[in-house]
């Protein structure tokens, strides 16, 4: 799959997760994630149910939350090195859920690759401010070294913007992944659609 990957951040958005997952879809974003550290798990499930009803062609992936994604019937979940190992979300999930997994390096990225992920998100590429634990960026020699050792979808994460997004692409990365470049925009739908546009060029 090729193209935008949105995920939701409640505290830099401008206007909410919800009208931001309804741009993002209307965009024409590929996947949509539902990421929420805060809050209980009543209000993630209720707010998880709600947002995979708008989410239209993009599939739904809960951040994390393996309960919340079997919950509402998610599409699938996405986790890295504090969460569930991929072996055992796969046993809960089944065979035909997507899951995600974060990597910072080559060896994380076959590791992920062999325990059975569906895709590989990679970063943090450049510097961001998003997510504070996210480590050292890696640069664009990252996505290259992972494209060439790794089968699976590549999703590039961390500091991309639209300005800087073609290279990375141009590295190899299948999926674009920005999250203060369109939620902490006014217009959201403009900014996802823009990205998603990138890939009609590279
Ligand atoms: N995982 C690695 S970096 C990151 C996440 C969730 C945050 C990316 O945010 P931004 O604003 O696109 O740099
Ligand atoms: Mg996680």
């Amino acid at each position: 799959m090729k193209g935008f990957y949105f995920i939701t951040d409640a505290k830099l958005s401008l206007a909410g997760n919800r009208s931001d997952v309804r741009a993002a879809s209307k965009a024409g974003a590929r996947i949509i994630q539902y990421r929420r550290k805060e809050g209980t798990t009543a209000s993630l499930y209720e707010e998880a149910m709600e947002l995979k009803g708008l989410c239209g062609d993009a599939k739904f992936i809960v951040n994390d939350r393996v309960d919340i994604a079997l919950a509402v019937d998610a599409d699938g979940v996405h986790v890295g090195r504090d969460d569930l190992p991929v072996r055992v979300v796969r046993q809960l999930l089944g065979p035909g859920k997507i899951i995600g997994v974060t990597v910072r390096d080559l060896e994380e990225a076959v590791q992920a690759e062999k325990e059975g992920a569906d895709y590989l998100g990679v970063g943090p590429v450049y510097r961001t401010s998003t997510k504070k634990d996210a480590g050292p960026p890696s640069g664009i020699q990252l996505i290259r070294q992972v494209r060439s050792a790794c089968r699976l979808p590549v999703i590039a994460i961390g500091g991309i913007t639209l300005g800087n997004a073609g290279e990375v692409i141009k590295a190899g990365a299948d999926m674009i992944c920005a999250v203060s470049a369109t939620v902490a925009e006014p217009d959201v739908e403009k900014a996802v659609s823009d990205f998603q546009r990138l890939f009609t060029y590279y």
